[in-house]
């Protein structure tokens, strides 16, 4: 068998017979000994066609030219052709200088050093206008559109900067089009923006955070009850400002009774309701009554209201429940009642700085004087107001 071989020798490549260089049957191999000179378009031309026929004088001793093309002034090699004869494969945008470099080669190699030249094309840069810049949703959230103004073959993306808007269509083009989007509901209170990015311009999206309900009626229970006594309830309604009429329904716990309401209520006993107004006005009133435990009640008391404005119910908010309250602290014994010999022992404990057992430590002053206060007016007491402490004679 014969073999041939190629080698290079001296920088130059040769035929080989096994292991006999043959010199002289090939010649010397270089690369392309020179650039192409005149590029069309011609270097630095402007109000070129966007689809540019681009040619070069042959270089006589190329097989092909590596192409080189870009929009900055260090293109990259983007294809390579056997003629001297090239055309972008996509429509190029208006009003933009584009590179380019033609680089010859052969089997040998490639020409070096070949210049990168430039031309613009014809037309106006890509401007771009959205429509609109902003858009605001409710807690619900919704969808949304913007509409993008351009030029044929513009291109432009559009890019949400927050997981809670979603764009659902028009996430890019290359002409006018329209963006779409899906703003997610909001769960919380604060109000919240973000911004889409849509063909380089900026669409802020506003959204309302979660409303509480109206509450006009604020309902203030005591901070306990106890069962031998009665405890005020107040349903503290604000100004409503220019409204025709309004009225107040309140539901009892079961099994308690009513006295003392304020304001002409009428007291519903079969559904443990009690009935205020109309008032024909907006006027804040404060309406009141003292609800009454059952003896030897235990039990968590909860109470429910509306306030009905110009026809519009809104629930009454505030305390809804109110529980057995604790005696107080001096009150060792717990029998509802401050003798003298608790008042003094709890009085000599704040004096010297004791640690009360039950607490509240460290025994503070307004607890040993409403102390003294309901000893001296005859020792038995309740839990009757929000107060701190809410002790007072009963
Ligand atoms: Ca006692």
């Amino acid at each position: 068998m014969i073999q041939f071989r190629y080698e290079s020798y001296d920088n130059n490549l040769y035929w080989q017979l096994d292991d006999v260089i043959i010199k002289g049957e090939t010649g010397a191999c270089n690369p392309p000994s020179k650039c192409p000179s005149t590029p069309n378009p011609a270097p630095g031309s402007d109000e070129i066609p966007t689809t540019p026929e681009m040619g070069w004088d042959a270089v006589d001793d190329a097989t092909e030219y590596d192409i080189y093309f870009g929009d900055t002034d260090d293109p990259t090699l983007v294809d390579t052709v056997e003629y001297p004869a090239w055309g972008t494969p996509n429509m190029l945008y208006p009003g933009t200088t584009y590179y380019w470099s033609v680089v010859p080669r052969n089997g040998c190699g490639e020409a070096v050093g070949c210049e990168v030249w430039s031309f613009t094309t014809q037309g106006d840069p890509c401007v771009y206008e959205i429509s609109p810049t902003s858009s605001g949703f409710p807690e619900s959230g919704g969808t949304g559109s913007i509409d993008v103004t351009t030029e044929p073959n513009c291109p432009w993306q559009a890019v949400s900067g927050t997981p809670w808007i979603l764009i659902t269509g028009g996430t890019s083009g290359a002409e006018s089009g329209t963006v779409t989007y899906e703003v997610e509901p909001h769960t919380e209170a604060s109000s919240r923006f973000a911004n889409l990015t849509v063909a380089g311009l900026t669409h802020t999206v506003y959204q309302t955070g979660v409303q509480p309900p109206p509450c006009d009626a604020f309902r203030v229970l005591p901070g306990g009850y106890d069962s031998r006594s009665g405890l005020r309830v107040e349903i503290q309604v604000t100004s409503l400002g220019n409204v025709e009429e309004y009225t107040a329904e309140e539901s009892l716990p079961a099994e308690w009774g009513i006295t003392d309401i304020s304001h002409s209520g009428q007291y519903e006993a079969q559904n443990h309701k009690v009935r205020w107004g109309p008032f024909v006005d907006g006027d804040p009133r404060i309406l009141s009554y003292t609800a009454i435990p059952p003896d030897g009640a235990t039990e968590t008391g909860t109470f429910s209201g509306v306030l009905m404005v110009d026809g519009q119910t809104q629930v009454v908010c505030g305390n809804i429940e109110v529980s057995p309250g604790d005696p107080h602290p001096a009150d060792t014994n717990g029998n509802w009642l401050l003798d003298m010999d608790e008042v003094t022992a709890y009085g000599n404990a704040w004096r010297t700085g004791e640690i009360w057992g039950g607490g509240p430590n460290p025994i503070s002053i307004g607890f040993v004087t409403r102390a003294c206060e309901i000893w001296r007016v005859g020792e038995a007491y309740a839990v009757k107001t929000t107060d701190d402490p809410p002790y007072q004679p009963r």
